[in-house]
């Protein structure tokens, strides 16, 4: 008998060809200089929050005044088309890489201060947060009481033990942006915040950063209205600046700066992360393919060699984070550049 189902026709999102949706033989946005910070901070508001942030960074630094700090950015930002936001552009992210990298950088000895997204995955809770059992399911009655089910016993003892073991010693700041325009403010005021740690201070920057965004004067209040006829809706975004050398040259003199470069195309992978760690002359460039990112990262740093991290098969399958890798390998990386500021003075 035939069915009466049919498949929906294969349906192209536009006509056009996809190759040349974007346009690279377009030359790079060029790095921002003084004036594009005062353009851009100026006229795009800090959020109100900001002051307060600002006072629980600095006490926090006071307090590790003497040990490793490391800001890890986590998470994407969001581009709101709306003030009172109904809808934005996301970046993708989990914050998997962030959450995971804060677990192995507080296992090596260092105070983390965790820039995330609001809602996305967070060191020690995303082993029960987001994954595909609810947290309930980790849960079982016993005789009118609520008990960890025996199975998840044992891991969850142990992480339990571990953010504990952050917490009490106030290992682990947590501050969360939703925006690119808190994600930028926040970012810079935290760097200015972690200047007196000098070369002990860490960037690890895994944050998926929106490249363009729409200025505060061109956002409409409300939400945009559809209107009868099917109008499309034109969207005019600026390029977001980039921030990186002004951070490395002008927030974080003397720390050290990891960036890391996401691309979907394996060929081009390599060049964009050299051509961002030339650009910007900061320490390590960790580019990652998002395929791939769970088992590979390739390191590209000034006069060394590329160096791949990869989990092995068997790693894999017994579910080793990559992290456990990088993090170990970012740490020597770190101590030898404490070591040449500390020559160096
Ligand atoms: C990354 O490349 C991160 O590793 C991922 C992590 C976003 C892939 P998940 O959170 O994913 O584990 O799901 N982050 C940097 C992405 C980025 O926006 N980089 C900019 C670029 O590629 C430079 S700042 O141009």
């Amino acid at each position: 008998m035939d069915s009466h189902i049919k498949s929906p026709p294969t349906r192209r999102l536009s006509t056009g060809e996809r190759e040349n949706a974007i346009d690279r033989t377009i030359p790079l946005f060029p790095p921002a200089i003084e004036i594009d910070e005062h353009n851009y901070f100026d006229n795009n508001e800090p959020p109100e929050y900001l002051e307060d942030m600002i006072c629980c960074a600095q006490e926090f630094v006071s307090f590790h005044e003497n040990n490793r700090v490391v800001l890890v950015t986590s998470g994407g930002t969001t581009v709101p088309l709306e003030n009172q936001t109904v809808r934005f552009i996301d970046n993708f992210s989990a914050g998997t890489r962030g959450a995971t990298s804060a677990e192995y950088f507080l296992e090596n000895g260092y105070a983390v201060i965790f820039l995330h997204r609001q809602f996305s995955l967070l060191p020690y809770s995303r082993h029960y947060s987001h994954s595909t059992n609810c947290f309930l399911d980790f849960m079982e009655e016993n005789d009118g009481k609520v008990l960890v089910d025996p199975k998840y016993q044992q891991e969850m003892l142990s992480v339990l033990r571990k953010y504990q073991t952050a917490k009490d010693n106030n290992l682990l700041l947590l501050l969360p942006f939703t925006t690119i325009n808190q994600y930028l403010h926040t970012l810079r005021a935290l760097s200015v915040a972690l200047q007196p740690l000098k070369s002990r201070a860490l960037f690890y920057l895994a944050a998926a950063v929106s490249d363009f965004f729409v200025p505060l004067h061109r956002i409409p209040e409300h939400k945009i209205q559809s209107k009868a006829g099917g109008n499309k809706l034109v969207m005019n975004l600026d390029p977001v600046p980039k921030f990186l050398n002004r951070l490395v040259d002008k927030w974080a003199p003397g720390a050290m700066i990891i960036s890391f470069k996401l691309e979907t195309d394996s060929s081009i992978l390599l060049s964009k992360a050299k051509q961002a760690l030339e650009r910007y002359s900061h320490q390590l460039v960790i580019g990652n393919l998002l395929q791939t990112r769970k088992r590979e990262v390739v390191f590209v740093e000034p006069d060394a060699p590329v160096l791949w991290i990869r989990l092995t098969p068997e790693q894999e399958a017994a579910g080793v984070d990559i992290e456990s890798l990088i993090i170990p390998a970012v740490v020597e990386r770190h101590s030898a550049w404490i070591r040449e500021s500390d020559n160096s003075v």
